[in-house]
């Protein structure tokens, strides 16, 4: 059972100005596929590896078998993280969040332009490539934090929530070096029904 890439769930433009077309087709079409690729490969002598999900894979990191471990660890995460981030975004957003997120994060950072001002500060001192997230931690408790490379929290037991992708990769097209600029921008594109859903699936006693 081969790892699939599912199509983009909005036009490549949708995004715009915030994330341009051509950064969105290259990278879903020529980076996300080649994760997908990278994994179906890695696993092709590996049958037994072959029906468990990609989250299963990130999770249980350990017990795959040692000779393909990296190149699961840097590819069902890549598959993962990138599948967890066209869901994330949607064009047509307010920009701010709603429901039992928009209270969990108040409760927790003070307010959602403190959280934002953090998560962005957080995005631009992360070296070299990697992600930035928002997660439920083991004692269901928010927390941003990162991860190098195409590592998921999942495999130290957080559940991530969201998460921006600061390869360069992400944005060097339309930002170049402006990390910032991308960041700050990002949040217009937030796809906050899809974060909700995400944290009653890992909270489902959170209050709304
Ligand atoms: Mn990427």
């Amino acid at each position: 059972m081969a790892h699939r890439l599912a199509p983009l769930p909005y036009d490549y433009a949708a995004l715009e100005p915030f994330i341009d077309a051509q950064t969105m087709q290259l990278h879903h079409d020529k980076h996300h596929a080649a994760y997908v690729n990278n994994l179906n490969n890695a696993l092709a002598d590996y049958p037994d590896w072959q029906a468990h999900g990609v989250e299963d894979l990130v999770k249980n990191l350990e017990q795959v078998p040692e000779a393909i471990r990296a190149v699961v660890r840097n590819n069902a995460g890549g598959h993962l993280n990138h599948t967890m981030f066209w869901q994330s975004m949607a064009p047509s957003q307010t920009g701010e969040p709603t429901g039992a997120i928009a209270q969990a994060i108040a409760n927790t950072f003070g307010s959602f332009d403190a959280f934002k001002q953090q998560f962005n500060e957080v995005g631009t001192k992360l070296f070299g490539s990697g992600w930035v997230w928002l997660v439920l931690t083991r004692d269901r408790t928010l927390r941003i934090t990162t991860t190098p490379n195409q590592d998921s929290p999942l495999t130290q037991g957080e559940t991530p929530l969201l998460g921006n992708d600061v390869w360069e990769h992400a944005y060097y097209l339309k930002y170049q070096n402006r990390r910032l600029e991308y960041l700050s921008a990002w949040w217009n594109v937030v796809n906050w029904d899809e974060v909700n859903r995400r944290f009653q699936v890992a909270h489902p006693n959170a209050l709304a």
